[in-house]
């Protein structure tokens, strides 16, 4: 029988939010190269790594770039992010996720990042969340994006955790196939209608206690 032994975490749209630094970003990018990107577009980039949503943006705007244009494009564009998330506060961890981090090592579990994220580090370190992980594996680590559990995996062998036995908690349903495909439990962090394939789906972490991660074991 397994047993819950670890929690995995992504990071945006679980820990914290930052989708409106990328959007800022991403708009200003857009607007320079003559296009428009609304908030409707950037709901489709939660969870894809940077160059995948450079790649969709310029597709969007009919816009063709060279590999070298793109490369400058993506450090333009994370330049002003980077300069955003500078100013991170803790105050903007979103509600419940440092009290269940806390309550997960209180009762013995394993607890790692698994983000596409390479400022995943910088994030952590602003909200001062760091402490909290006994692995972080974010997008300076990993080649394949999710779906792929490649990012997960990791994690769960980073804190010696068999994968059966670790839950993902994810806000992206990139992200809950990915746990899926590494045969991992998934609980969705949003929507129940749009994370369809999760165990379960919650509004964020102050909606879940450490004693409900029991059910999940079969
Ligand atoms: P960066 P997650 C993802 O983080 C974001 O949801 C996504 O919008 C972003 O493009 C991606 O990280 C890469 O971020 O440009 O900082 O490397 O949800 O996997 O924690
Ligand atoms: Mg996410």
């Amino acid at each position: 029988m397994n047993t819950i032994k670890a929690c995995i975490f992504d990071l945006d749209g679980v820990i914290v939010d930052t989708a409106v630094y990328h959007y800022k970003a991403w708009k200003r990018l857009a607007n320079e190269l003559g296009f428009d990107f609304t908030e409707h577009d950037n709901e489709k980039l939660k969870g894809v790594s940077r160059t995948r949503s450079l790649e969709l943006i310029l597709q969007w705007g009919g816009v063709t770039k060279t590999e070298a244009e793109k490369e400058e494009l993506a450090a333009r564009k994370n330049n002003w992010y980077v300069e955003m998330i500078g100013q991170m506060k803790p105050d903007e961890i979103l509600p419940g996720a440092k009290e269940f981090l806390i309550s997960c090592r209180a009762a013995g579990l394993k607890t790692a990042l698994g983000s596409a994220s390479k400022n995943s580090m910088m994030i952590l370190e602003k909200i001062q969340l760091v402490n909290l992980f006994d692995a972080i594996i974010d997008g300076n680590k990993v080649s394949n994006p999710k779906p792929d559990p490649e990012v997960f995996l990791k994690g769960a062998e980073a804190v010696g955790v068999a994968p059966a036995d670790c839950v993902v908690f994810e806000d992206a349903i990139a992200g809950i196939e990915a746990a899926k495909n590494g045969d991992m439990k998934a609980i969705g962090v949003g929507d129940p209608q749009v994370l369809t394939e999760a165990d379960k789906v919650i509004s964020g972490l102050d909606k879940i206690t450490v004693e409900q991660l029991r059910p999940l074991t079969p």
